[in-house]
């Protein structure tokens, strides 16, 4: 499964849900900081149709909201 976090450094949310994945040791999860990458924003405001953060891809599908990413994420264990 192809998983990408799409957040930055400062998101109170993003800090929510990347608190979630140090818990579960995670290291499945590619970050995509938007405030360090253009590239990486536009791909977000395309596929996802707004900049909002976090957002996680699953395979390419973006998932808005911190409560959803994290209850997937608990849904979804690392499968190692
Ligand atoms: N309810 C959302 C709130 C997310 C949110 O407000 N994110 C802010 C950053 S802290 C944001 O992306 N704002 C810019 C935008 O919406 O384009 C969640 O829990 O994930």
């Amino acid at each position: 499964m192809d998983l990408k976090l799409y957040m930055f450094d400062t998101c109170p949310f993003c800090k929510r849900v990347l608190r979630e994945i140090e818990d579960q040791k995670r290291t499945d999860i590619q970050l995509k900081n938007i405030s360090t990458s253009d590239e990486d924003r536009q791909t977000l405001l395309e596929i996802g149709g707004k900049t909002q953060v976090p957002c996680l891809f699953v395979d390419g599908e973006p998932l808005y909201e911190s409560a959803d990413i994290i209850a997937w994420l608990k849904e979804h264990p690392q499968i190692s």
